[in-house]
């Protein structure tokens, strides 16, 4: 037994001496010094041996577990010393620059279409226009029929229309095909003089290409009085081309029909990716159309009670995608919504 206390002393001595740091010699002390340890297992069974052999295994043993925890007390001490020391050098060594420039937090913008937005509501602000806003879920009534396109009216086909929930037999409702609607809903609730532009969604149930979405952007203007003529409606919007593109483009207005104008026109601007030549931005054409527009229909008046006899207006309906693209070069619209940061970056 004497030999075996002799054995643990010698292997417990060798292992202290390999320890780095405060987690080693805790395990070094539950391994010798611990309840299940071999000294304290040698301690418990001392009851059970011969009177003489108890007495000096005793002696021992109780020596051996002195020797530890005085050993375990005065390595504790140095490891910490030696831990604190360790900690100050990495300290020391590593000094804080603090004249070195901070990491750049990336910040956000807003979105290419946001700032068209608002840069073209602030030229109509400018020209004396008010902004509103209206539903994106629009009834059927304002978006069509108020606007002089009744239930099977062939100009239906010229807005594929996203419907919700149709078959239920209830007032139809939709997802808005143009702002127009706000035409409607603005002059019920003003009296003129009206003059308004209203940004906002429009959808359409249409395939896509590089001039098309399914979800896009409109500005929808408004103005009626006594007296606003067709020349108004021309300077309103060739003043808005000029401040927008500068004076160099040109304008195209060319007739067009929408149920809810009279006369009705369209709005192009010479394309400024090939000059006018022709490409695919244009179609080959040299212009991109950017708005519908005309004169406010007389039934269209009637409907909010407006005397077309008294009042007279114009409106115009604008394709906001078109015109950064226009200026900035850009050859597909779905570049606007598909959320590549490599594109919207660069705005
Ligand atoms: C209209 O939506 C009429 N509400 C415009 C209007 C308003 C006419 C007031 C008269 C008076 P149109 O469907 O042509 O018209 O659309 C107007 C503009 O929206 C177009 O000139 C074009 O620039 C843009 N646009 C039309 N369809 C799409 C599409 N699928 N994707 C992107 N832009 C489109």
């Amino acid at each position: 037994m004497l030999e075996k206390l002799a054995e643990i002393k010698s292997k417990a001595i060798d292992e202290l001496s390999n320890l780095s740091d405060l987690r080693e010699l805790e395990a070094w002390r539950v391994r010798y010094l611990g309840k299940k340890s071999e000294l304290t297992q040698i301690l418990r069974g001392l009851a059970s041996l011969p009177l003489e052999e108890r007495k000096a295994v005793s002696a021992s043993a109780n020596e051996l577990k002195a020797f530890f925890e005085t050993s375990h007390r005065e390595n504790k001490e140095s490891l910490k010393e030696r831990t604190y020391r360790d900690l100050e050098t990495t300290v020391k060594g590593e000094k804080i620059d603090v004249t070195l420039p901070g990491r750049p937090i990336p910040l956000g913008r807003l979105h290419p279409t946001t700032q068209m937005l608002r840069k073209i509501c602030d030229i109509f602000v400018a020209l004396g226009f008010q902004v509103v806003e209206g539903p994106e879920v629009e009834w059927d009534y304002y978006n069509f029929e108020a606007l002089n396109i009744p239930p099977d009216h062939p100009a239906r086909d010229m807005f594929a229309t996203f419907w919700i929930d149709a078959e239920s037999g209830q007032r139809p409702m939709l997802l808005r095909t143009h702002t127009s609607p706000m035409q409607i809903r603005v002059m019920e609730r003003t009296r003129p003089p009206v003059r308004v532009v209203v940004p906002g969604k429009v959808y359409r149930y249409e395939a896509t290409d590089a001039t098309h979405e399914s979800m896009f952007y409109q500005i929808e203007g408004l103005a009626v009085d006594e007296h606003t003529t067709f020349s108004d409606l021309k300077g309103t919007l060739y003043e808005f081309a000029k401040r927008l593109f500068g004076e160099e483009r040109q304008v195209r207005f060319r007739c067009d029909y929408f149920p809810f104008v009279e006369p009705g026109v369209e709005m192009a601007i010479d394309c400024m990716v090939c000059g006018g030549s022709g490409c695919r931005l244009c179609s080959g054409t040299g212009w991109i159309e950017i708005l519908g527009a005309g004169m406010v229909h007389p039934d269209v008046l009637r409907r909010v009670d407006y005397d077309p006899e008294v009042y007279t207006g114009f409106a115009f309906g604008l394709g906001l995608e078109r015109i950064p693209m226009l200026m900035y070069g850009i050859d597909d619209i779905r570049l606007f919504y598909s959320n590549d940061l490599r594109f919207l970056r660069q705005f």
